[in-house]
């Protein structure tokens, strides 16, 4: 059987002019891998060329579909009104063949163009930044606000439906049970306590869904801070890039995920945990950059059930995490054999530190809507 090949033999299926000079890692994705092609003598001096992960993404050709309708409709958007400052799309790049990917072996390539003169932070840097994070996921919402929900496929069936995450975190914990409990320690426990108390918790934006409260939109699905690119000149969001879950859903989910992201001054991959907390200055930077934007388009209802977003993305995430250390570390990359549960344990001190400022909290909202 042939054996893979490397990503700079992959890379020059996209090199249009000039000669590759470097492929290299880059960024800091849980998922897939990326990496950072470097040419010369080529007009544009890089691009971005990415190995799906095909067991999570288990339908890449729709993936490509989607960022294929989703970028005609805001090129179509931006140049019948444009905006008032800079705003890019990232464009998918075709092979020599015009396909926008390219298969080997079982692995599915494609390359993106990377957003000139920007770059991202995997930490909030300060309350400008963390306002620029807000207008950037306020600018895409506006931008997609009025392409038709089903235009696009469900590229990760039951992503951010946080009672189906509890579904499977029971799956693996009935699997596991048979294991010696004694061997359990106590930092497993403590995580297995904190998912119990907040059970109920888990259904709280599927219910308001369901009643009719929150309708269906598009969003974005991983609006973390470093996928938000900052023009490195002006400071300023430029473009939001990671488009491979931007499918129906709840913007909810988005607007929960930017502020657990971006409030949380120390970031995921802290080891610091009694130093981890919900950062409200920044809540309140962050909200005013997104309502700068998506006021308009916002509900009565929608700003009722902001509070619950950002607690609820947040467990959500640490219970993810929490589920894939159990499970073996499956779906998230680690780096070592803790590095899951370290990262639930962040996620879990974030929901503790919003629940301790759920008052300060719920009086922000309200004075920002
Ligand atoms: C994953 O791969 P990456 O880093 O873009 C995950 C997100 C999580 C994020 C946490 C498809 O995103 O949902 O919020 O890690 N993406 C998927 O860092 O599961
Ligand atoms: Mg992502």
């Amino acid at each position: 059987m042939a054996s893979p090949l490397l990503p700079i033999n992959i890379a020059q299926h996209f090199v249009r002019s000039g000669s590759i000079r470097e492929v290299k890692p880059f960024g800091s994705g849980n998922i897939n891998d990326t990496f950072l092609v470097l040419l010369d003598d080529a007009p544009e001096p890089y691009f971005i060329l990415q190995r799906i992960n095909t067991q999570v993404f288990t339908n890449p050709r729709g993936v490509m579909q989607n960022m294929r309708i989703f970028s005609e409709h805001v090129r179509e958007r931006l140049n019948r009104t444009p905006p008032s400052r800079r705003w890019e799309v990232p464009r998918v790049l075709l092979t020599h063949d015009e396909s926008n990917h390219c298969e080997d072996c079982d692995d599915f390539w494609r390359a993106i163009s990377f957003v000139d003169n920007s770059h991202t932070h995997d930490t909030i840097q300060d309350a400008r930044h963390a306002e620029e994070i807000g207008y950037g996921l306020g600018m895409f919402h506006n931008l997609i606000s009025d392409l038709p929900t089903d235009d696009l496929v469900d590229t990760l069936e039951g992503f951010h439906i946080t009672p189906r995450y509890l579904e499977q975190f029971d799956a693996v914990l009935a699997q596991i049970s048979h294991q010696n409990k004694a061997e359990q320690i106590a930092e497993v426990e403590q995580c297995l306590a904190f998912v119990e108390a907040r059970r109920s918790l888990a259904h709280v934006l599927e219910t308001a869904k369901a009643e009719g409260k929150l309708p269906m939109r598009l969003m974005h699905g991983d609006p973390k801070i470093n996928n938000v690119m900052i023009d490195r000149t002006t400071g300023q969001a430029v473009s939001l890039i990671d488009l491979d879950t931007v499918k129906p859903g709840l913007v909810h989910y988005d607007i929960g995920d930017c502020l657990r992201s971006g409030c949380n001054p120390l970031g995921e991959e802290t080891e610091d945990l009694d130093a981890v907390h919900f950062a409200p200055d920044l809540a309140e930077a962050m909200l005013k950059g997104y309502l700068s934007v998506a006021r308009e388009f916002l509900t009565e209802n929608d700003y009722s059930y902001l509070y619950d977003s950002i607690r609820l993305i947040t467990f959500e995430l640490g219970l993810r995490f929490f589920t894939d250390h159990l499970a073996g570390n499956i779906y998230f990359k680690a780096k070592h054999p803790n590095h899951n549960l370290n990262r639930a344990k962040v996620q879990f001190k974030l929901v503790e530190s919003i629940e301790a400022q759920e008052t300060e909290l719920k009086q922000l909202i309200e004075s920002l809507r």
